[in-house]
């Protein structure tokens, strides 16, 4: 009989869960925001200004992110990119009162649809 040595390969496919990634918990005050191909859900927010804190849950089987523009298309805050099925907690400091638009920055992402409009007040 020949024995066969079977090479177990651990692919560290993701190690980037950086920053405590991975499953976190929603914080409370937080706004759920759920993304997939290709969307966000809610895609209409409203906020107070000042800081606005969104918890970013990829339930779709790509990567996404978050990117958030004023009127004039200066980025405002941009989050981490989210592996399928992680969660991230996305704290934009200061958000002056205004409208914004966000979109999703994965190449072709907001051009399929992933984009919204958030209001802080
Ligand atoms: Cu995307």
């Amino acid at each position: 009989m020949r024995r066969l040595a079977v090479g177990l390969l651990a692919v560290a496919l993701l190690a980037a869960c950086g920053g405590g990634g991975g499953g976190n918990a929603q914080p409370a005050g937080s706004i759920k925001v759920t993304m997939t191909e290709f969307a966000f859900n809610p895609s209409t927010l409203s906020v107070p200004s000042g800081k606005v804190v969104l918890y970013l849950v990829n339930a779709g089987s790509v990567a996404h992110d978050m990117v958030i523009k004023d009127s004039s298309g200066t980025i405002s805050g941009r989050s981490e990119l989210v592996s399928a099925g992680d969660s991230f907690v996305f704290t934009v400091s200061s958000l002056a009162t205004g409208k914004y638009t966000f979109i999703c920055d994965q190449p072709g992402h907001e051009g399929y649809g992933m984009k919204g409009t958030l209001t802080a007040t």
